[in-house]
This record gives structure tokens, sequence and C-alpha cells, in this order.
């Protein structure tokens, strides 16, 4: 039995193509997958704004919350929460050119309704956390924005939405570059820092994902150490990325299984999930799988995850603080290898 709770989100379950060739795998129905996430064991569901309301430009403050409460009523059905609502302001048009960092003030304004919206959607959700991924709060052209004024932006629009509701926390989802070259909010660390700027930063905080820290040239782990010493990891994607190259959101620990399981203990070690934090998966399928596996990224991902909790829970402390205090760090590394390795 895992201590923790995963959760996922429906992108994680996709058609698969990549820019290159023909598509490969089906799209499957909403609820086709919210009964499939109960059945592997979920615990909650996060959400994009238009995952749980599709066509949400088009409709009114009241209709966005009536389709909400349709979706909170499909959860109740198989038994799942919901633990985010993220406002997906990456793909709309409006946004192109960045949301909170925009150039142009009414695609700001744009950018604050939809955020005013998840708020709303997660209201009726019952769940008290909004995910900002600012997958376009950066420049292609770098001249194009004063990253002085665009930092400032950022934190101007969290305290508006901290204005908006008095309960909602906000958790920044850092990424140090794609699909923009040069983000302005890239690491856990610059998190903090624009958490400390806000007029509340008690209810902003991060959600760290393992492949954007590697994309950044930095260890999850670490990451995810930093934000849990300031008490402010109130999220996770487990995932995993073959180096710096383009985003990849493999299953978690398949490309760097050492780093996967010091995320683990780390999560172990501090008690993450003691104040209800779910440990959230962000995976998706190979380009090849088929239709019949659309699920196994998740499922591997999920027994890996819970394989490297129960090495964590079998670590050998007392044999841990002999070497670092005989300075034996050989044997240190190479007793994880064994226990990675499942010699110990
Ligand atoms: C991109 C991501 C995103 C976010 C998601 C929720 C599509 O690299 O990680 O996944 O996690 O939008 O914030
Ligand atoms: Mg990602
Ligand atoms: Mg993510």
């Amino acid at each position: 039995m895992s201590r923790f709770q995963f959760s996922v989100g429906p992108w994680n379950v996709h058609s698969g193509a990549d820019s290159y060739g023909p598509a490969t795998r089906d799209e499957i129905p909403f609820e086709e997958k919210v009964k499939k996430f109960a059945e592997l064991g979920f615990s909650a569901v996060q959400f994009h704004d238009d995952d749980a309301v599709p066509n949400i430009n088009n409709l009114s403050e009241e209709e966005i919350k009536a389709e909400a409460r349709k979706v909170k009523a499909l959860l109740d059905r198989y038994g799942l929460k919901a633990e985010f609502v993220a406002p997906r302001l990456w793909m709309d048009p409006h946004t192109i050119d960045g949301g909170y960092m925009s150039s142009c003030e009414k695609d700001r304004e744009f950018a604050m309704w939809r955020s005013y919206r998840s708020i709303d959607i997660a209201n009726e959700l019952g769940c008290d956390k909004i995910v900002l991924w600012l997958a376009r709060e950066g420049t292609l052209c770098a001249e194009t924005k004063s990253p002085v004024e665009s930092t400032r932006r950022l934190i101007e629009a969290i305290d508006k939405m901290l204005d908006y509701d008095k309960k909602i926390k906000i958790l920044i989802e850092p990424k140090p570059n794609e699909p923009i070259d040069r983000s302005i909010c890239g690491t856990i660390g610059h998190v903090m820092g624009v958490s400390a700027a806000t007029k509340d930063p008690s209810r902003v905080g991060g959600l760290l994902e393992s492949a954007h820290a590697i994309l950044a040239g930095l260890d999850p782990s670490h990451e995810i150490g930093f934000a849990m010493a300031m008490g402010k990891l109130w999220g996770v994607h487990l995932n995993d990325q073959n180096g710096i190259k383009f985003d990849q959101d493999k299953t978690f620990g398949v490309e760097n299984l050492r780093q996967a399981f010091n995320q683990i203990k780390v999560l172990v070690e501090n008690g993450y999930g003691k104040n209800g934090e779910y440990v959230g998966l962000d995976v998706k399928a190979m380009r090849t799988t088929k239709t019949e596996d659309s699920y196994k990224h998740l499922e591997n991902s999920l027994r890996i995850a819970k394989a490297l909790e129960e090495k964590a829970e079998r670590f050998d402390y007392s044999f841990q603080k002999k070497c670092v205090e005989s300075r034996d760090f050989e044997a240190l590394e190479m007793y994880v290898m064994d226990l990675l390795m499942g010699l110990k």
C-alpha cells in the first residue's frame, strides 16, 4: 500500500502523433478516461479549464459554472476528487505571445478572465488550487519584452487572483523553455521569489515537474527539497526526460532511475501528502504506442513510483550515517546502486 494519493490529468491519455508523423491512437472520450483512472487507483483528476468546460470562451460565467457542476457529478460517480484547475492560455490565439506578460493589454485582460473562470471552476469542482504553467510567459525574441516589467506583470496578475478569491491557492509550475525560448520564471527558485513578492505569499507556492527541472539542467529532487524547505511544495508532476532536448514527458523513472528514487525519497522523508497534496503524474505515451495500450505509461509510472517508495522505506540510514562520517561516499553510492538493482 502506498502512503501517497496519486492524481493524473486527462491530457495524459492522448491521441498520438508527433510533428513529423502520422496519427497513432484514437482520442478516448473524457468519461471513459475518468472511469479508467479510478480503476487504476488514482484518487484525483487534474484539469485544464477547458478540459472541464470545453468551449469556455463562448459561455457566460453562469454557463461555465453549470458545466463545471456536471463534471463534479461525474467525478463523484467514480469516487474521484479534483486536484487543481489550470488556465490553458497557451492554446488560445489571444495569448500566443503570452498571457499575463503579453505586450497587448486586451490579451492580458483575456488571460485574467480565463484565470478568474478557472477559479470559479475550481470552486465548483471542490478544489482550492489553481496551477499556472507559464507556457508562453517569456520571449521568442529577447528584445520584445522587458524582463523587469514582465516579472512585475506576473506578480500583479497573481495579486489580482488572490483578491478575486480569498481562499484559492496559486501553484506556479516552472519550466525554463518550450514552447518559448526563454521563460521569465523558469525554476522553483524563481517561483519562491515571485511568491514572496505577492500580497499573500502564504497562498502562492509551487508544483515541480521532474522533466522541467531536467530541462533546466537541475536535479528534480533538489528542486523538490528546496520548495519543501519553504513549506511551498503543493504539487508535483512526476515524469522523466532524456537530457536537454524536446519535451518528452516520459514514464517516471525510465531514463533517470536514481534521480527518480531521490525524488520519492525526499517526498517520503518530508511527509509529502500529509496536508492532502497529491503525487501527480504528467506523462505521455510514446509516439509508437497503440490505442489498446493508451494507459500503459500511467500504469508503469505508478508501478515504478510505488517500487521506489518501498526502496525509500528500506533505505538504511544508519549505514548512510556511517558512510558520511567516515567520508566513504563510494560505499554509500554502491549501496544505493545495489538497492536500485535489487541486490539489497
Ligand atoms: C507542460 C506541462 C503541462 C502542465 C499542465 C498543467 C501539459 O510541460 O507540464 O502539461 O503540467 O498544463 O499545468
Ligand atoms: Mg511538462
Ligand atoms: Mg506538467
